[in-house]
């Protein structure tokens, strides 16, 4: 035999098959003389081969070798039971599908009908008229064929669904980050906030936010290099978000060098704490900045608000109240964390609020 051994039908070759319709008839007989009739019937049909097993033992083999579109099987065999060879091929992952045709000397009904509870495919008279068996043989093989097809279609959809879907995951968690420093971008930012009011707006529970925001990146930029002041973004990210401990907690690249970080479950205490731990990180990172105010280093000043959000109040009060702490902060000298005071409504501040918490200035770092 030519072919190689398949374990498993070959869905590429089934598609070949399909395509030029090839219809491959393996006949599982003992009898020579049936074998012989049978080929002389198929012999001038074109697109079609044929294979003969006599050896019901080597029929699985053969077949799987083979690969038949139609199998034709005699019932009565001296060493094996047909019935017995029907299971066998329904059994087989390669074989369980192919159409079975089997033949029997025997018109009997209750034969038949066994042969078709074990799902032979029909059954057909020894020996059958020519223009019949074609016939038989061309239906079952191109049914079969079509299904093939349909599977192998189907198999194909699915890996491009799953692949498709994998894309799609990877699209999402990509167009969550901000592309120079990795951590969440404006847009993931945005969406977890609303998220994280609504649900401390329904339990009631109290949210921070801190916006930080570097001190005299501007002059940074200017005489260190646009290269340079990327550079700072990145550890400057990381330094924050090595901040954020808790499993809820965000921080986010708000815009050019402002990030946001949401804090649910968590009062202006802990906000603080959370605040001062970031400057202190980005403090400590000790990036020369020799044309700042607030040090002789690369700092961070930080505005922080909290807030019990209520159904239908707006997250971007949170921010304004956020974002006036941080005007102060940079206001009162810069590297260094402000709280607005009022916790509840940022949308009626008045004029006593004014009086912010505020971390004073660390005594700047000695040059050199
Ligand atoms: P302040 O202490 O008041 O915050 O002063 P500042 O200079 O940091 O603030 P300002 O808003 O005047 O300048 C922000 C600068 O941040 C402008 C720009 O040079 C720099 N910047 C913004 N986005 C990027 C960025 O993606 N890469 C780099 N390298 N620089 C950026
Ligand atoms: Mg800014
Ligand atoms: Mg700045």
């Amino acid at each position: 035999m030519s072919k190689k051994r398949h374990i498993e039908a070959n869905p590429q070759e089934l598609l070949e098959n399909a395509a030029s319709s090839v219809t491959r008839v393996l006949l599982v007989d003992d009898q020579q003389i049936v074998a012989e009739a049978i080929r002389r019937m198929l012999l001038g049909e074109e697109n079609m081969e044929y294979h003969y097993c006599s050896d019901p033992a080597k029929a699985i083999a053969e077949a799987v070798d083979f690969q038949p579109t139609v199998i034709l099987q005699d019932l009565v065999m001296p060493d094996i039971d047909g019935m017995m060879l029907l299971r066998f091929f329904r059994a087989n992952p390669v074989t369980k599908s192919i159409p079975i045709i089997v033949m029997s000397s025997k018109e009997e009904a209750n034969i038949k009908s066994e042969a078709f509870e074990l799902q032979a495919s029909d059954y057909l008279v020894k020996i059958p008229d020519k223009i019949e068996l074609i016939a038989r043989v061309k239906a079952h093989s191109r049914s079969y064929l079509a299904q093939q097809q349909r599977d192998e279609a189907y198999r194909q959809l699915r890996s491009m669904q799953i692949e498709l879907e994998k894309k799609n995951k990877e699209l999402e968690r990509l167009s969550s980050l901000d592309g120079l420093t990795g951590i969440s971008n404006r847009r993931r930012f945005d969406e977890y906030l609303e998220q994280e009011w609504l649900r401390a707006a329904r339990g009631n529970k109290v949210l921070s936010l801190l916006l930080a925001d570097i001190d005299h990146f501007k002059t940074f930029n200017d005489n260190y290099g646009h290269q340079g002041g990327d550079d700072v973004l990145r550890r400057v990210a990381q330094a924050i978000e090595r901040g954020v401990h808790r499993p809820g907690d965000l921080s986010a690249r708000y815009g050019g060098e402002e990030f946001a970080i949401i804090l649910p479950d968590t009062d202006t205490e802990g906000a603080a704490r959370v605040a001062e731990a970031m400057r202190v990180a980005v403090d400590s990172l000790n990036i020369p900045h020799a044309h700042s105010t607030a040090a002789d280093h690369v700092t961070l000043s930080v505005g922080v608000a909290s807030t019990i959000p209520r159904e239908g109040g707006l997250p971007s009060t949170l921010i304004e109240s956020a974002d006036e702490a941080l005007y102060k902060a940079k206001h009162c000298g810069r590297n260094r964390w402000v709280a607005a005071d009022d916790e509840v409504e940022s949308t009626d501040r008045s004029e006593e609020n004014d009086e912010e918490k505020t971390k004073p200035k660390p005594a700047a770092r000695a040059a050199g």
